[in-house]
């Protein structure tokens, strides 16, 4: 079978959304509460086709029909946790030095039962039936196939420019406030929706890379930068009377970052890119997207110092200290602080933080970087000055800031905060080193949120409250609504804001999620994100008042989840 755009698709929906209920229903998993469960990896959106049979003599018989159906099915439900290559992530290693001496029938037990550990019954819950479970018990035992290289051959092969530098306008094209434009995921169409937050239309909807992820801004604001999980970016010139793609190109065959050039004299000059797979990241020109210079990840890992052979990429952040793109690798636990000044010559700076780096953002000076290892519960602190680790802070359990959030503690002054996925804390870190030395680098004091499974936390230098949303709990009530703390007393307690029942919307999952705030910080906008095929929205909230402002519906807003605002974006604000 090959995998097609609409099979992955689906099956992403199927993994985020239907898997829900089978976890819910089981007490198979009493270690590992429901939202962790539900962020598990999307489906692996590359060729099962293009990665070639690898039968182990020791491994139990199969067919080739059989070899290729179970490679499918490992690269839609297993490889997002376990890794392309089986050599475990959020999941376990699965290589046959570890599977082989278990055996079949263990191996079957495990798949379809399910694990305390956080692995899916899916046998039990009839996501696989009998025989499937049995083809993957043996699919196990043998070598993993390994999908192919993506080197400058193949990234140049994809490299497209739409409208050459000399044919793009020489200004700003059309009326548009530019700094106030939202670009808005729209996950399962492979688009974005470029919204004009001024007045709440829609201005254009752009093809994008399927799976879509995150947006970025160039440094001028001119340039939007898109990636797609299939590892597409796309160039978005925001001055053409219709914003659109102006260049295109793959870095590889899954991604989820993009970032662009901050420092003084780069502005707007170069772009980089990091995949999944191959575990690599790829810079490029800021205006056209050339693909300048392409460089692997792989390596050893920080604490046992074991050869990982598939570190993927995860947050990347432009540093405004120095000409570097400061990178996370995943499954190595290394933070890589790449100088573009030179790429001949090119100088890296390897970090050693912890296990699994994920995302993060900047403190409120843009000096440090604050990176979540989410499986170790620490925060990594980056001093983008020093190019040194100046702290691993311990918080509650799987961290997930998304950038995070900076705001004045009455008490302790300066703090960066995350949420997790864990539990239903929110850690304030002392960010500041000079004036409140005592308190930099340590959680100063935490909040009680309404629960578990949340993804996104966001606060504005104009705004009093902080947001915090709790999109993958398992409770309806608490996965629809948004809690509110007001940063003026933090010990009074949350407001809670029914976000999606404001929105209004007939059937559906209805996930709020990341809440982003407009340019002037006097609003905030979140994501009610129902099924591909049902109605979702944008729900805006008026920042003072805390009351409804408006909801954005239209037929073309399905999926909706990240929002970018131009300004914000550009200047790491939050
Ligand atoms: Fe994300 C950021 C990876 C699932 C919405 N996500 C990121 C980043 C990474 C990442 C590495 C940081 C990028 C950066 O800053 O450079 N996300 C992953 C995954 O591997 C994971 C867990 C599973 C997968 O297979 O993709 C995953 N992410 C999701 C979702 O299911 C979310 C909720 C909905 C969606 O759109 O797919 C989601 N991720 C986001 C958003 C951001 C993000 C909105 C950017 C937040 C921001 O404010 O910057």
């Amino acid at each position: 079978m090959k995998h097609t755009k609409l099979s992955i698709t689906g099956a992403i929906i199927a993994g985020l959304f239907a898997s829900a209920p089978v976890f819910a229903a089981g007490g198979e998993h009493p270690d590992t509460p429901e939202s962790e469960l539900r962020y598990k990896g999307a489906p692996v959106p590359i060729d099962p086709g293009s990665a070639q049979e690898s039968f182990s003599p020791k491994g139990p018989k199969m067919t080739a029909a059989e070899f290729a159906r179970a490679k499918n099915i490992f690269f839609e439900r297993c490889a997002g946790c376990h890794g392309v290559l089986r050599k475990g992530a959020t999941g376990k290693p699965l290589t046959p030095d570890v599977t082989l001496p278990k055996g079949t029938a263990y191996l079957k037990a495990f798949i379809g039962f399910g694990s305390p550990g956080g692995m899916p019954n899916f046998g039990s819950s009839g996501i696989l039936a009998e025989k499937d479970v049995d083809l993957m018990a043996r699919y196990l035992q043998h070598e993993p196939p390994v999908p192919p290289e993506f080197g400058m051959k193949e990234t140049k092969a994809s490299w497209k420019v739409i409208i050459p530098v000399k044919k793009r306008p020489k200004k700003q094209m059309n009326k548009y406030n530019l700094n106030n434009i939202f670009s808005v995921t729209l996950r399962d169409t492979g688009e974005v929706a470029l919204i004009d937050g001024d007045s709440k239309k829609i201005i254009t909807i752009i093809k994008t890379g399927y799976a879509v992820h995150i947006s970025r801004m160039s440094t001028s604001g001119r340039y939007l930068y898109v990636i797609g999980r299939d590892a597409k970016v796309n160039l978005i010139d925001l001055w053409m009377k219709t914003p659109d793609n102006v260049a295109e190109i793959k870095v590889g065959m899954e991604a989820r970052s993009v970032e662009t050039s901050k420092y003084k004299g780069y502005e707007d000059k170069y772009a980089v890119a990091g995949a999944y797979w191959p575990p690599q990241y790829t810079i490029m020109k800021g205006d056209t997207l050339e693909p300048l210079k392409i460089v692997g990840t792989r390596g050893m890992t920080v604490d046992t110092q074991e050869y990982h052979p598939e570190p993927r990429v995860a947050a990347i952040i432009g540093s405004h200290q120095k000409p570097e793109f400061i990178i996370n690798v995943k499954e190595t636990g290394k933070v890589l602080m790449v100088n573009y000044s030179d790429l001949d010559n090119l100088k890296v700076t390897t970090v050693n933080a912890a296990r699994y780096l994920h995302d993060g953002g900047w403190d409120s000076t843009h000096r440090y970087f604050m990176s979540a290892a989410n499986k170790s519960n620490k925060i990594a602190v980056i001093d983008s000055k020093t190019s040194k680790l100046a702290a691993l802070v311990d918080v509650g359990k799987i961290p997930h800031p998304g950038r995070g959030a900076n705001f004045k503690d009455p008490k302790y002054g300066p703090v960066w905060a995350t949420s997790h996925l864990g539990d239903d804390t929110i850690s304030l870190i002392g960010t500041d080193p000079k004036g409140h030395k005592k308190h930099a680098w340590k959680v100063v004091r935490t909040l009680k949120g309404q629960g578990g499974g949340s993804l996104f936390i966001k606060t504005h230098p104009k705004s009093r409250h902080l947001y915090v949303d709790t999109t993958l709990n398992p409770k309806a009530e608490l996965s629809q609504s948004i809690a509110v703390f007001d940063l003026k007393n933090l010990k009074k307690p949350y407001k809670v804001l029914p976000i999606a029942k404001w929105a209004k919307l007939g059937e559906g999952p209805k996930l709020v999620v990341q809440p982003e705030f407009n340019k002037k910080g006097d609003e905030v906008w979140f994501s009610v994100w129902s099924g591909v095929k049902q109605e979702s929205a944008i729900v805006i909230v008026d920042d003072k008042t805390l009351k409804l402002k408006a909801v954005i519906k239209d037929k073309r807003i399905k999926t909706p989840t990240g929002k970018f605002n131009v300004y914000n974006t550009m200047h790491d604000i939050y």
